[in-house]
């Protein structure tokens, strides 16, 4: 926001010459208009920052190592920052109460500078506006000492040069001036749908083959996080962040007992560090605490599978919550021994919520709102990853007679599922991903947020069944899927028409 503030004013070149930011230039243009003398000189001071973890935290780090130090100036200071990512994922520094903002950088950005005069005594807050990232630790203070209404330091020269750069712009052509003062009060548009969008929505038909009745083995798997323009609606784009390009992440599948050697990449065009809880696994936060990737880094780690059943996994790097709605979810089916009793067709699906600038059906990119997030306010609802995924884009489908598995999960972050498939019964459902307890007969079961469930339909009627979560504004909103059954109709089952044999 103040990087396009600044943007909109270089017109006023001078200004940016003079390293001044406009309150600046305000206050001291008038009080030396008045003829005030000079203050004393002054310096500048320059500061660098680099950035990193420290204890857990993401924090600014300066060049002895020492965590979000005390930064200082004196009010006439001229202050530069030289800012770097130590980890590679994006950051910037933004001072509000002086409207500070840096350009925002990264390990490709290489360092980054901000150059700024201090006109005004006090402490501020120094931090950084990537969403997520103050809350996690990168915020600190900026102590400015000095007398503020003694703070005079443009020499007299420049002043006039600013009044004539102004007066200059004020004979411009007012019409078709891009960056004109008028377009600081503009509302923002939504900006347009970007051309470079993919689709990342999971095919529910990539589930992986049954294990079955094998000995437990080692297995070495390796996933990749990439963050990706994709398309979230017709015409509306999400910058999405995944497990290898798809929402949810692939499914995983082993048995109870396997060893699992997991090898977590970063993508080197990725801005965030990323990372993988997974539920089924015993200690080390799941995974989370020791798979925080750089960009361009990978991490690997082994864990044993102790417990069948049905998982979820997820991005553990904070912001989480922001980390798993934009699409870093999955799961994985641990087979008990002797693995599962087979059916005709299985699918993969999983629920999620995404907060957006702009309210439901905005054509255009729509930027993720990490306030509405925090409200837990949604503004689309989808199952594997897109408006439509699992009505236009993939088919799920099975015969009559034939018996489906769903393995169902929500990736959320926040908002829990009352699973339900309009028009038939739930046989079997294991309830909460338990494989060892099954329930019978059921027509809508409650999935948790990080939770899933395993459920199994006999086909017995054809037509379009539709899975829903039965809170259904829901299905406004985004969250419809539908498997596709084919076959003879079986007037004792259902008769539209009456009639039925009695
Ligand atoms: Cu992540």
């Amino acid at each position: 926001m103040y990087t396009d503030f600044k943007k909109n004013l270089t017109p006023l070149a001078l200004a940016a010459a003079l390293c001044l930011t406009v309150p600046a230039l305000a206050s001291a243009a008038p009080a030396a208009a008045k003829g005030k003398p000079a203050a004393a000189a002054t310096a500048v001071k320059s500061i660098s920052l680099s950035t990193g973890m420290k204890d857990g935290k993401m924090v600014f780090l300066d060049e002895k190592g020492q965590a979000n130090p005390v930064l200082r100036a004196n009010v006439g200071d001229t202050v530069e920052i030289t800012l770097k990512s130590g980890e590679g994922a994006q950051h910037d520094i933004v001072i509000d109460e002086l409207k500070v903002a840096s350009p925002k950088f990264d390990g490709k950005s290489g360092a980054v500078k901000v150059r700024f005069k201090v006109t005004t005594a006090g402490k501020f807050t120094y931090y950084c506006s990537i969403p997520g990232h103050k809350q996690i630790g990168m915020e600190g203070t900026f102590e400015v000492a000095g007398d503020s209404a003694a703070a005079v330091p443009v020499p007299e020269g420049a002043v006039k040069s600013v009044a004539k750069a102004e007066a200059g712009k004020a004979a411009a052509p007012r019409s078709g001036v891009k960056g004109g003062v008028e377009q600081l009060y503009t509302a923002p548009g939504v900006p347009g749908a970007d051309p470079r969008a993919v689709s990342v929505s999971m095919d529910p038909n990539l589930v992986p083959k049954p294990i079955g009745a094998r000995a437990p083995q080692f297995l070495k798997w390796r996933m990749e996080t990439v963050e990706l323009t994709g398309k979230l609606d017709d015409g509306t784009t999400f910058e999405y962040w995944t497990f290898d390009r798809k929402v949810p992440g692939p499914m995983l599948r082993a048995r109870v007992g396997d060893t699992i050697e997991l090898t977590l990449a970063n993508a080197k065009s990725s801005k965030q560090i990323h990372s993988i809880d997974l539920h089924s696994v015993t200690g080390g936060h799941g995974g989370g605490e020791h798979t925080q990737v750089a960009p361009g880094q990978e991490k690997t780690i082994q864990f044993k599978l102790l417990n069948p059943g049905l998982y979820v996994y997820h991005c553990a790097t904070p912001l989480v919550p922001h980390h798993i709605s934009a699409g870093m979810y999955g799961m994985i089916l641990v087979e008990p021994e002797g693995g599962l009793p087979k059916v005709d067709k299985e699918y993969y699906v999983m629920q999620g919520d995404i907060y957006t600038k702009h309210a439901h059906g905005t054509k255009g990119h729509q930027d993720f709102d990490v306030n509405k997030m925090a409200a837990e306010m949604p503004d689309y609802y989808v199952f594997n990853g897109a408006v439509g995924s699992l009505t236009k884009e993939h088919k799920m489908s099975a015969k009559v007679g034939e018996t489906v598995r769903l393995f169902f999960g929500v990736g959320g972050p926040n908002k829990i599922s009352s699973f339900h498939v309009i028009g038939e019964i739930f046989d079997k459902v294991y309830s909460e991903g338990s494989l060892t307890t099954i329930k019978k007969d059921v027509q809508t079961t409650l999935v948790p947020a990080g939770g899933a469930t395993m459920v199994e339909m006999k086909m017995d009627y054809p037509g379009k069944y539709l899975l829903v979560d039965h809170a259904l504004s829901r299905a406004g909103k985004g969250l419809v899927g539908a498997i596709e059954v084919t076959g003879p109709a079986d007037a004792t089952i259902y008769n539209a028409t009456g009639g039925m044999a009695h």
